[in-house]
């Protein structure tokens, strides 16, 4: 029997079994799924399709897809077609450890993109047609629209653009999710851009549902699955040392009157430190703070519980399991509090200039001028991807990194001669916090921010070694603007490949 989430009398007769909608996807398809940091994604769908490529393969057939989603997804979908080996190409971000693995062998091609940028991308159309969508939604309402789960993603997009759709509808999912999310209608392409009509973080612009044709639809598939978030570990002591040193900061800032007392609205990466960071801001004396963020976690649920926080807009919930029971028992009270929009409207570099976003992201590796390597580890190795970190970076009131001083047990310095991959230039990164010190670049020339980021943010193991560098550097490099030692600048990098530490 048809659930009470499938109001459109129509669409009934389209409900089957994951095995059965798997039959809408062949080789070589492009599919669009739904998904942001594990939250959202379609989880029978994936699955199936991952057992029938299995199959093929067995069989002796080829069977590979393109993957599109929102951001991360959970391991029912990246991991399940990354084991089975049936992505081909997969955009934008993934953290998922089976696609990461294929993916730094080089049996799957990945493109790692600003969040930002690909529903226009999408849209300009040189990715090629999107085929399918596979969408998981709360519901479905009388007239067909869509009542989103707990991301939204670039769902929206893949519904208008894809020639088919699958649906999977959650009972997992709240049915008090109806109404939290904001889905605008009006991007366009150029020459047809017009300003977007938000001007504070609680702004309403679009509609609570999605629209789409009910004759896309191919297949309804029924789900009872809870998203699969993984559970953050308490703050250690270096997450709480940067967090301290950051709330220092942000006092001082309001000190100065260069940032409001209930400061500007904040963007949070996630991860333990980003946790350690909300953490603090409960205990600081900042009120009536608000987010305009990509996702909404765990430390944010704190906040908005004591009054702190008044409202977070985000695409995504990013939540631990006991997270994500604590807001399903009370979404009716956390609903009025929170927005989930589309992710080109969450990370869109207008509104987030606009805004004047106070941007808070990790880091892989810093380089003594500031410059910031997200995403490769050695070079080449992807960890991730560079996520909604290059929308806020650049356009943000203040761009934020923070990172332990090394990795690895200490058998990596974070801060290194030059970044073996730039995510974000120079220019983009005006602070950076260590469990060491916080270095405020903002103003400073590039020398000016060598001394402060090794001064203050190095870890005293590799300081002399930054030091020694430098002073040669600015002895006898060919330029004196930013000195460098081209043959020594990856030289850490080569150490560690060769021997397991950057250490001498
Ligand atoms: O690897 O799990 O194998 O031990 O990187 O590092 O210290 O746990 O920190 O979870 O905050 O991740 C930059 C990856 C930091 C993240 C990055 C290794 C380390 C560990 C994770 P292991 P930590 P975090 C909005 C913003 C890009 C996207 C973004 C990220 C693993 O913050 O993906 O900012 N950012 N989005 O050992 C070698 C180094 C290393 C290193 C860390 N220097 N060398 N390995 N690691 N530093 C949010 C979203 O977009 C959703």
């Amino acid at each position: 029997m048809a659930s009470k989430r499938i109001s459109h009398p129509g669409l009934i007769r389209r409900i089957m079994t994951a095995e059965e909608a798997t039959a809408f996807i062949s080789d070589g398809m492009t599919v669009g799924m739904s998904g942001f940091t594990g939250s959202g994604y379609p989880k029978a769908v994936p699955t199936a399709l991952a057992a029938r490529i299995e199959a093929e393969h067995g069989a002796g057939r080829p069977m590979r897809v393109k993957i599109w989603t929102g951001a991360s997804t959970g391991p029912e979908l990246d991991g399940a077609l990354a084991k089975a080996n049936g992505i081909e190409f997969r955009l934008p971000y993934n953290s998922d450890p089976i696609a990461r693995e294929r993916i730094n062998r080089g049996e799957m091609d990945y493109l790692d993109m600003h969040l930002s940028q690909v529903a226009p991308v999408a849209w300009q159309g040189f990715l090629g047609p999107l085929d399918i969508a596979v969408v998981e939604v709360a519901g479905i309402r009388e007239d067909g629209s869509l009542i989103p789960s707990s991301s939204v993603g670039n769902n929206k997009t893949w519904l208008d653009r894809a020639h088919g759709v699958i649906l999977e509808v959650n009972r997992w999912q709240n049915p008090a999710l109806e109404g939290m999310h904001d889905i605008y209608y009006g991007t366009a392409l150029p020459p047809h851009r017009v300003p977007i009509p938000l001007v504070r973080p609680d702004d309403r612009i679009g509609d609570p549902w999605f629209r789409c044709d009910p004759e896309k639809i191919l297949a309804i598939v029924e789900t009872d699955v809870p998203d699969r978030n993984a559970p953050f570990s308490p703050p250690d002591a270096a997450a709480a040392a940067i967090a301290g040193h950051l709330l220092e900061f942000l006092i001082h800032e309001v000190g100065q009157g260069r940032l409001p007392p209930s400061l500007l609205p904040l963007q949070s990466g996630v991860g333990n430190i980003a946790n350690a960071v909300l953490a603090g801001l409960l205990d600081s004396p900042f009120e009536d703070m608000t987010a305009y963020t990509e996702v909404i976690q765990d430390g944010m649920l704190d906040l908005l519980d004591t009054g702190k926080l008044r409202m977070a807009s985000a695409t995504a919930f990013s939540l631990s399991p006991e997270a994500a029971a604590r807001i399903n028992a009370d979404m009716g009270r956390y609903r009025d509090k929170m927005i989930l929009r589309p992710q080109e409207i969450s990370n869109h570099p207008e509104l987030i200039r606009r805004l004047g976003c106070i941007a808070m992201n990790g880091l892989i590796e810093a380089d003594i001028y500031g410059n910031v390597n997200s995403t490769h580890v050695m070079g080449s190795r992807i960890q991730n991807g560079i996520g909604g970190s290059g929308d806020f970076a650049r356009n943000a009131y203040i761009s934020i990194f923070m990172t332990p001083s090394t990795a690895k047990g200490g058998a990596i310095s974070a801060i290194v001669p030059h970044v073996s991959h730039v995510d974000h230039i120079t220019q983009d990164v005006q602070v950076i916090v260590t469990e060491q010190g916080l270095a405020d670049l903002r103003g400073l020339s590039p020398k000016q921010r060598a001394d402060l980021v090794i001064e203050r943010c190095a870890h005293p193991d590799y300081r002399p070694a930054l030091r020694d560098y430098y002073a040669r550097a600015r002895a006898g490099s060919y330029g004196q603007q930013t000195p460098m030692l081209p043959g020594e600048a990856l030289a850490w990098h080569q150490r560690y490949i060769d021997t397991g530490t950057m250490r001498i």
